[in-house]
């Protein structure tokens, strides 16, 4: 029986071939060192951007393939046996047929059904992908063809968006070559997609949170820590300090629910020891399309020795910003430009915003070459202010700044609606009081667009934050919202519920959008974890602190204690998801379905 490159047989389906075996084992590395291949196995693999289908017509398979990126053997989903799945180069203008087939085996860990969505992609609802809501899945043996208009050009990506398949290995990178030209210049073009990978069973992992929400944070502090502050600040003021913590049920160094104590991070499907190799020649400018793929996780890149500009977020032009690292939230992409010189070697850093680990790869003017790998950053502490509990100032200190008044579900704090942004307390949809899925809430979010984020603050380098990003273009819509929807991220740690206004998904009517309207969300986040809100469908164009267009993006990231606003224009008629990207997150409930229909709001 003859197979093609992708392991497929005659009938299409996939198959856990030899050769993707051993290529699996190739994107971990580690286990080359067992001596159970006779070479090492990355040898196998070629620089740069291995593995694009492009064109307008694509036949995709879903199936399982053995992975070992440990050195234990898992089954991971994959596309066409490949993880990540193959890029997909696209052309705008064009219109794709994309075949997908469900070959996953019977009785699969990663269930029987299967989807595709594209990430950032403007099409029509039932292309989407989401099941439930765009369709109806793709089951065991079936295929479905999505057909749709390519309307928009930049970096994208695609994911499954049914059970945990995304963590287990089905994203990939999509690529659409615009019509016009592009205003910046390079000489070589490479995807630089992040992910993290398990071991476990993804369905195990979440029972795990559901069971024991810090599983993955060791860093509680010590008694040593405590008389540390305590001869600094004075006893009474840490004793404060640590109630508050104690009553808001986290360590101040908790910033992600999991992290590289589960976690082994990817980038391009290979761990740091694979060290995927991007080539250059001295004098060339590289293109670097990153994209998060993983599915909890923040990235902080840098490239030691490199600045980098940034060019397009979320595939959309921006004028050009320089910086020397930016954070990247799961779903987010970022395209930037680098000019390696001086250097045969240059280190991809992606550490993990909790600083529990990292993924690195390699520029270099040939294989085989590394250059020196920093070392992870020290753990950031959270302070008061992060959650919300004061000004950015205070943030940026990284004092206290949160008396008496902790943002206790309930409590009254005399808040009266429609505010304005930022400054005063904020006020809370009812739905939140006396909810046992809601353990805290803002008190005074602002912002925060001008804040890198916890661990980036003043470490010397110049990192991304979000009102560096201006779109090369307008407000595309250019009318001001007609309406206003403020929507609160919510959650309770130690439950491990997450939800939209004290709201599970699966107890929340759909919101509802009139077909054409322009309308302005406003977020505010009364948790402390960080949430990369992606609405599907539609564009989500984010505003400055003065409410006027910023930047276009289809994610938005919401540190703890932040407020933002975005505008949305509701051009895309029928349902739609709308979720943080945490894939856990949305799995526990932060998710809502956005209606959009003729004279519904
Ligand atoms: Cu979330």
């Amino acid at each position: 029986m003859s197979s093609d490159p992708f392991g497929r047989d005659a009938d299409g389906l996939s198959k856990p071939s030899r050769r993707r075996f051993v290529q699996g084992l190739a994107a971990g590395g580690a286990i080359a060192g067992l001596g159970l291949w006779p070479k090492p196995a990355w040898a196998l693999k070629g620089p740069g951007n291995a593995n694009v289908l492009s064109g307008t017509e694509f036949d995709l398979t879903i199936g399982e393939t053995p992975m070992a990126f440990t050195g234990r053997v898992r089954s991971a989903v994959t596309v066409n046996g490949s993880l990540p799945a193959p890029v997909l180069r696209w052309r705008e203008g064009s219109t794709v047929n994309l075949r997908v087939s469900n070959a996953l085996p019977a009785g699969s860990v990663h269930g029987h059904e299967t989807s595709i969505h594209w990430h950032g992609i403007l099409l029509p609802a039932n292309m989407d992908g989401v099941p439930g809501l765009s369709f109806d899945g793709i089951h065991r043996g079936q295929t479905y063809r999505y057909r749709f208009d390519v309307r928009q050009g930049g970096t994208y990506w695609y994911h499954s968006h049914s059970g945990f398949q995304e963590q287990a290995g089905l994203y990939g990178a999509l690529i659409i070559d615009p019509v016009e030209p592009e205003p910046f210049a390079y000489d070589r073009d490479y995807v630089v997609l992040l992910s993290d990978w398990t071991d476990l069973d993804p369905r195990r992992l979440f029972s795990r949170l559901k069971k024991m929400p810090m599983y993955d944070n060791h860093a509680l502090r010590t008694v040593g820590d405590f008389m540390r502050d305590a001869g600094r600040d004075g006893l009474a003021a840490t004793l404060a300090d640590r109630r508050q913590w104690g009553r808001m049920r986290m360590s101040p160094t908790d910033l992600s629910d999991v992290n590289a104590n589960t976690y082994t991070y990817l980038l391009n499907g290979s761990t740091s020891l694979g060290n995927w190799t991007g080539l250059f020649r001295g004098g060339e400018k590289l293109r670097l399309r990153f994209i998060n793929g993983s599915a909890m996780t923040h990235f902080d890149v840098r490239i030691p020795g490199l600045k980098m500009t940034v060019v397009a977020a979320d595939g959309q032009y921006v004028h050009p910003v320089t910086v020397d690292e930016f954070r990247i939230a799961t779903a987010e992409t970022y395209d930037v430009i680098v000019e390696p010189s001086g250097q045969d070697a240059f280190t991809i850093f992606a550490q993990d915003m909790g600083r529990t680990g990292y993924v690195a790869g390699t520029l270099a003017v040939r294989e085989g070459l590394r250059a020196p790998v920093p070392p992870v950053d020290p753990r950031p502490l959270l302070s008061m202010a992060d959650m919300g509990h004061g000004g950015m100032a205070a943030a940026k200190a990284g004092e206290m700044a949160c008396g008496a008044n902790m943002g206790m579900p309930g409590m009254d704090h005399g808040a009266k609606p429609g505010m304005g942004h930022g400054a005063g307390m904020q006020s809370h949809p009812a739905s939140e009081t006396g909810n046992p899925l809601v353990d805290m809430q803002a008190m005074s979010p602002v912002a925060k667009l001008d804040d890198p984020g916890i661990g980036l603050r003043d470490n010397g380098r110049k990192a991304l934050s979000y009102s560096m990003l201006k779109s090369a273009f307008d407000d595309p819509d250019g009318r001001e919202p007609g309406r206003e929807i403020e929507l609160h991220l919510t959650g309770h740690m130690e439950r491990f519920a997450w939800s939209f206004d004290g709201r599970k998904f699966a107890d929340a009517e759909p919101l509802r959008l009139n077909y054409g309207e322009r309308l302005r969300i406003v977020l505010v986040n009364d948790t402390m974890m960080t949430h990369p809100i992606h609405l599907h469908g539609m564009w989500s164009d984010l505003e400055d602190a003065q409410g006027g267009f910023l930047v276009r993006k289809h994610t938005i990231d919401m540190p703890p204690g932040s407020r933002r606003s975005y505008r949305v224009r509701a051009d895309a008629l029928g349902d739609w998801a709308y979720h943080c990207h945490l894939l856990y997150h949305m799995e526990a409930g932060m998710m809502r379905t956005v209606r959009v229909g003729e004279g519904i709001a």
